[in-house]
């Protein structure tokens, strides 16, 4: 209760900010794009974990205005790095605001606002979405999914192989990119084990059978981005490259020669 009062004033007071992690090319070792990450700095408190708030925040429903808000700020941020570096951007996107019938303007207002293209934008959603929605709510989901997706905007699935039957989510919603949850390249002291490898081979395989493009989440070591480069993983993402960082060191990272 205290936590929702907390989010309700950070929506009025706009305590919120955005932090950007790389996603690097595994071939060239350049960032291509960057995802979005929600902050909250409370004046005087500790910063909050979107581990923490999300889920109030989705079972609130101010998920809503405070994901049009992220929505809003990185199409903004976005702009000076797509023309620049040709970067895209990713936003987490929840369940709530699939479901709510204003988020097609939402995410179109934001394009048009910032002047960002939408092959520059990127939402992110994870299975999970499809978990409980009845027959009927998928299909308007999917439908939304598919009208973004005419645009041009790309859709990825976050935090793969973590849900439910994921096979048949990937036959029914409109997608492009496949993220693969981090638990599959953090496993063990020592790194991702053999299993983990053999799981990552076979969604790899299952990705481009189906001409999706891949990001691996959660890589630490250069001895796992081999592993991932071998077995043809487009893309990866994670504390090897660089942590979640504010827009000015997202800048300098953009800015340095490589
Ligand atoms: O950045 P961090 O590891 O603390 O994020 C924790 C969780 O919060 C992740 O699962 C991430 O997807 C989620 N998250 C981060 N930013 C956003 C956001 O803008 N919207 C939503 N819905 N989830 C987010
Ligand atoms: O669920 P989602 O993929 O959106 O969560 C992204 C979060 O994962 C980021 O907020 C970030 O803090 C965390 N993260 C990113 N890279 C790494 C990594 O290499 N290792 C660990 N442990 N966490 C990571
Ligand atoms: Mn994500
Ligand atoms: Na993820």
């Amino acid at each position: 209760v205290e936590l929702l009062a907390g989010l309700r004033r950070a929506v009025a007071m706009g305590e919120f900010v955005l932090e950007y992690q790389p996603v690097v090319d595994l071939v060239t070792e350049r960032i291509s794009s960057v995802e979005a990450l929600l902050r909250w700095d409370a004046p005087g408190a500790a910063r909050v974990s979107p581990a923490d708030f999300v889920p109030v925040a989705e079972e609130s429903g101010l998920i809503v205005p405070i994901g049009a808000w992220v929505l809003g700020q990185a199409c903004v941020d976005a702009t000076d790095w797509y023309s620049r570096f040709g970067i895209s951007v990713a936003v987490n996107v929840a369940t709530a605001q699939l479901r709510d019938p204003e988020f097609v303007t939402t995410v179109l207002g934001a394009l048009r606002f910032s002047g960002l293209p939408p092959q520059a934008l990127v939402l992110e959603i994870t299975e999970s979405t499809m978990i409980a929605a009845t027959a009927a709510e998928t299909e308007i989901v999917v439908a939304r999914l598919q009208q973004l997706r005419s645009r041009g905007i790309r859709i990825a699935i976050d935090d793969f192989g973590t849900g439910y039957s994921s096979l048949s989510y990937l036959r029914r919603l409109p997608v492009d990119i496949l993220k693969i949850d981090r638990a599959f390249s953090m496993e063990g002291p020592e790194g991702a084990d053999s299993e983990d490898t053999a799981l990552t081979k076979a969604i790899l395989q299952l990705s481009h059978s189906l001409g999706l493009s891949t990001v691996a989440e959660g890589v630490e070591t250069a001895e796992r981005a081999d592993v991932l480069r071998e077995l043809r993983c487009d893309r990866a993402q994670g504390f090897l490259y660089s942590k979640p960082v504010d827009v000015r060191a997202l800048d300098a990272l953009l800015e340095a020669p490589h």
